[in-house]
């Protein structure tokens, strides 16, 4: 990369980087936990905050914010569960930017307790930008293969928590949710493994509870 490049990525990056710092700060004094979701596109991010939202529907207060290159798809869908969501469309550009987010937080309810940030599907440009998140969350669809962690090893090594997605596809694909699993973790010790399926329920119930429980760690409110 030419070094005029260079310089511009850098006052990109940092410019980011400050944004994200003080949505961090701000969430933070307000209670709110922010989940940055990352997948390559139609793993499966919308499809788990339905039935994320169906879960904790009068009980934990989520909003979401989904970024997406065009339309309102996602944000209509995450609405009409009774959710409040907001749609950024970048027009063609491949992931969030925390100054993005930062123009929606004064919509965010103040009761929220976890903000879902749906980050654009792709699984290489969204890892590089920092959205002032306490805890990123990499989703891995069976019909991607298992062979992705180490193959784009930027989003999982700087995850929290892996999802499995799809899991109700597994007995009729060449997927091997331990192999998935054992790759993620060479990249990744700490990264924290769920395996669900938004169309049997599986493991939905135990994710749920791990945000709950993030929540309390990180921000020390139950
Ligand atoms: N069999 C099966 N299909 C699923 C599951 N979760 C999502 N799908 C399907 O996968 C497709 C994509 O799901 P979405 O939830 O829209 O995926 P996404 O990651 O939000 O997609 P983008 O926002 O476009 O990146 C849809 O046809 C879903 O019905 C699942 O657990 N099992
Ligand atoms: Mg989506």
């Amino acid at each position: 990369m030419p070094k005029k490049d260079i310089l511009v990525l850098q006052d990109l990056l940092l410019s980011n980087a400050q944004a994200a710092a003080a949505i961090r700060a701000e969430l933070e004094g307000r209670g709110i936990l922010a989940v940055n979701l990352m997948s390559s596109p139609g793993a499966g991010k919308t499809s788990l905050l339905e039935r994320i939202a169906e879960r904790t529907a009068g009980g934990l207060k989520i909003a979401v914010i989904e970024g997406d290159i065009e339309t309102e798809r996602d944000a209509e869908r995450i609405r009409a569960k009774g959710v409040p969501a907001w749609q950024i469309t970048t027009g063609g550009a491949c992931h969030l930017e925390a100054k993005m987010v930062g123009r929606v937080l004064p919509s965010v309810p103040p009761e929220t307790e976890i903000l879902f940030i749906e980050n654009v599907g792709n699984l290489v440009c969204p890892a590089g930008y920092d959205l002032g998140e306490r805890l990123r969350i990499v989703l891995l669809s069976a019909p991607e293969g298992d062979d992705k962690p180490k193959k784009y090893p930027q989003a999982f090594a700087t995850a929290q928590t892996l999802v499995l997605t799809k899991a109700d596809l597994f007995p009729h694909l060449p997927f091997d949710p331990a192999k998935a699993k054992a790759e993620a973790l060479e990249l990744n010790p700490k990264l924290e493994v769920f395996i669900t399926s938004a169309v049997t329920g599986e493991g939905l119930d135990e994710l749920v509870a791990h945000l709950r429980r993030k929540r309390e760690e990180i921000l020390g409110r139950a």
